[in-house]
């Protein structure tokens, strides 16, 4: 099938770079400024089978992406036999719709927002537990009215304002029913900005060498406490959950009862991280040595690849 609303990938770039060095090169760098703007959201579109083809892609919108990449390396100590270079990554990037086929219109059924990047997770907002007072007690009543199964240590999502009470165009109030319309936008798995840091202190022919990276500002899905409040156990439970006894519980009740709980809306979190991604000592053996076996260059290194986290903003994850 000709298909002429097809491109796929017409992108214009635009790039800004520096690199520099001073002192001696004992400090370099570089940092680029990028924009790329694509027309690359694509949706497959079923159609009358005449041609004897069901579906055609379309290309129904437009994405921007902005970035920045700065590298640096220094070596704040050269001194006889011993040296610190430090090398530093850092990249930030924004993606972002800026036009659907309906112009400004989000698409909520392909989950497209304009002015978020393309990959969202889209779901309720979770606000909590819900409480054993009076003020939730009534609240929870006007839900329940309208079919909903809420009780003092069930999830509370928030009911997103679809109702305007004084007729001004600006929503006021919830409808006190949770549906499709209190979805929001939970935030992305792109992260704002990435970085890495590698250390490396040489003495003589000893050298070691420490890789650190954090990736910051992805929501991260997952990470439901198991035991709070579902029906599942996998050994690892948590004791922070609602109960009578313990209203400040972060998770819902164990209950197996007939309520509703939200879980899935419980598990966007910041998943924000630093890990040390690799350490490693090496050993550069001597030229004099190498001559009489007839090598050039010979290291050997012992090196823990092993990642382990030296910083993690969401403690969901412990359970
Ligand atoms: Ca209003
Ligand atoms: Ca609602």
């Amino acid at each position: 099938v000709q298909n002429p609303l097809l491109g796929w990938e017409k992108s214009a770039q635009v790039n800004i770079g520096v690199d520099f060095s001073f002192l001696k090169s004992r400090v370099s760098g570089s940092v680029e400024l990028y924009e790329t703007n694509t027309s690359d959201i694509l949706l497959t579109k079923t159609l009358p089978g005449v041609s004897g083809y069901s579906q055609k892609i379309e290309n129904i919108g437009k994405t921007q992406n902005r970035g920045i990449e700065i590298t640096l390396s220094g070596v704040p100590v050269e001194k006889g036999d011993f040296s610190w270079s430090i090398d530093i990554n850092f990249s930030a990037n924004r993606e972002k719709i800026v036009e659907l086929i309906n112009g400004k219109q989000d698409m909520l059924a392909q989950r497209y927002f304009i002015g978020q990047p393309l990959r969202v997770f889209y779901h309720y907002q979770d606000d909590g537990i819900w409480q054993n007072t009076e003020e939730d007690l009534a609240e929870m009543a006007a839900f329940n009215a309208n079919g909903h199964r809420f009780y003092p240590g069930t999830i509370k999502i928030v009911d997103q304002p679809t109702v305007d009470i004084d007729g001004d165009g600006i929503n006021d109030t919830g409808d006190f029913r949770i549906n499709a319309s209190d979805y929001v936008v939970r935030g992305s798995d792109r992260p704002k900005w990435t970085g890495g840091i590698t250390n490396t202190f040489t003495y003589k022919n000893w050298s070691l060498s420490t890789f650190i990276y954090a990736r910051v500002g992805q929501t991260y899905f997952g990470g439901y406490a198991p035991y709070a409040g579902g029906g599942s156990t996998s050994g690892r439970y948590t004791s922070d959950y609602w109960s009578w006894n313990n209203p400040g519980g972060k998770w819902p009740m164990p209950n197996y009862g007939n309520v509703e709980n939200y879980v899935a809306a419980k598990q966007y979190h910041d998943g924000s991280f630093a890990v040390i991604r690799n350490i490693s000592l090496s050993y550069n053996f001597p030229q004099a040595w190498l001559g009489r076996i007839s090598l050039n260059d010979l290291t050997t290194e012992c090196s823990g690849a092993e990642s382990f986290h030296v910083w993690r903003n969401d403690g969901e994850r412990r359970y």
